[in-house]
């Protein structure tokens, strides 16, 4: 017990002193959303999420999900809502969707499908379905939200990502989604598995009538991301494909019809990482007017892609930073510290056990978030929390105490029962204060960082 009050003494020491010194005095305090305390006792697994005034009080709300996969068994899981409040340490939450409708709930999108002027909501479920909620347009949090699952998503395996964007410009929106088979299928024998929109009818909520197209087929599809990555106005799809360790992108020719251009790097990535396209984040990073992809590469590590001036050519690319030894799972590009360059945030991974801190060696993946800041002389790494458990999947900066910096919004995972939604409040001037202080007396046990 003593050397361990002595461990955590000097942790406490080092995490200090490194900040007095710290070059930057960018700081982060956490604060909670939802969790076990706030929310449903089983909460855990928390993924994706997205955020938009769903009820147009002029603050935003926050949909997350939660894939409950600390257990197996019957699937499960949660579809919840943070409704905003004119304090952002204060939230409504409400329950949108739980049990297997939300079957291990992995991704989210938001956007008005049925063309009444509210905000609606799709999930992808890892087990094994989509499903569609209308917003009410009124009692937002006290109705039951209408709801389907679209027949024709139903017995094919797992859907990992899905999206709303209006490829066709008739201005209502169609799905885009990605569906990988299995659960976990075997990356040796993994069948081709589709890529597709989902056109809607009028009423989306009629589940029978929503049609299928194929656009692609890949290896364990992961993504399938909608971004105008030529910037010619119309929006395009970028896939990830885990199978085959690689990212390719369709172009949109208009009417539903899109080119598929592989994505082929200019050389080789470091031996022993790959691409995973689960993650990526779009800017123009060196100022060429086309649009750039930010990608994590597995294990550790993320890099610039830059957008050639023809789809026929390879893609040079930069390796931004690493966070060896952990996983390095989301990416955020955005400007940062507001000095007008685009910087990237990201979390990590952690391995080993869900529900409890292992003991084990340090040099294993564990739950960390950093931020890249880009310099004149390059890209410099800063350090802002670790702890042996976390999993920090996707962050969404936005200002949500309205003091014009950037906050970050995002889910950890893995790492029961803190799993669930925080926000990382950025504090531009902390002075002497720690680069983090976490919102729980009591958490998984921090580490320090390898550097
Ligand atoms: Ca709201
Ligand atoms: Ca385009
Ligand atoms: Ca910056
Ligand atoms: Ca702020």
């Amino acid at each position: 017990m003593e050397l361990y009050s002595k461990l955590i003494l000097t942790l406490f020491l080092s995490i200090s002193i490194s900040s007095v010194f710290a070059d930057n005095l960018i700081g982060w305090r956490e604060h909670i959303i939802d969790d076990v305390k706030l929310g449903p006792s089983d909460l855990a697994g928390s993924d994706g999420l997205e955020i938009a005034d769903l009820d147009k009080d002029g603050y935003i709300d926050i949909v997350s999900v939660h894939e409950l996969d600390t257990k197996y068994g019957v699937p499960r899981g949660y579809v919840r809502i943070a409704w905003g409040t004119s304090d952002p340490k204060k939230w409504e939450l409400t329950t949108l969707a739980s049990g297997k409708e939300a079957a291990s709930a992995e991704d989210v999108d938001i956007a008005d499908a049925d063309g009444d002027g509210w905000l609606d909501i799709i999930v992808a479920c890892e087990l094994a379905h989509l499903i569609y909620f209308r917003n009410p347009a009124s009692k937002h949090r006290s109705t039951t939200w209408e709801r389907t699952i679209p027949k024709i998503s139903l017995n094919r395996g797992s859907f990992i990502r899905v999206f709303f964007a209006d490829f066709d410009e008739d201005g209502k929106v169609e799905v885009v989604a990605a569906n990988k088979g299995g659960e976990n299928p075997e990356i040796e024998n993994a069948p081709l598995n589709n890529v597709s929109i989902f056109k809607l009818p009028q009423d989306p909520l009629d589940g029978d009538s929503w049609e299928e197209q194929i656009i692609t087929q890949v290896r364990i599809p992961i993504n399938s991301q909608p971004v105008d990555l030529d910037s010619d106005g119309d929006m395009d799809i970028v896939v990830g494909s885990r199978g085959e360790a690689r990212i390719l992108w369709l172009e949109n020719l208009g009417n539903l019809q899109f080119k598929e251009h592989n994505i082929d790097l200019s050389g080789d990535l470091e031996s022993g990482s790959w691409l995973t396209g689960f993650n990526m984040d779009y800017a123009d990073l060196n100022n060429d007017g086309r649009l750039d992809i930010v990608s994590s590469v597995w294990p550790s590590s993320a890099y610039i892609l830059y957008q050639p001036d023809s789809p026929e050519n390879k893609w040079n690319f930069l390796k931004i930073g690493s966070i060896k030894p952990d996983r390095l799972v989301s990416i955020a590009a955005t400007d940062i510290d507001a000095d007008g360059d685009i910087d990237i945030f990201s979390g990590s991974y952690s391995l080993g056990s869900r529900d409890k801190d292992d003991n084990d060696s340090l040099n294993r993946s564990y739950g960390s978030v950093v931020w890249f800041e880009n310099t004149a002389s390059g890209w410099k790494k800063n350090n802002i929390l670790r702890r042996k458990r976390g999993m920090y999947d996707k962050w969404i900066p936005y200002d949500l105490d309205g003091d014009s910096d950037l906050d970050f919004i995002g889910t950890r995972g893995n790492s029961q029962p803190y799993d669930g939604v925080i926000w990382l409040e950025q504090l531009s001037s902390r002075n002497t204060q720690p680069v983090f202080s976490p919102a729980r007396m009591v958490d998984s046990q921090s580490v320090p960082f390898p550097d």
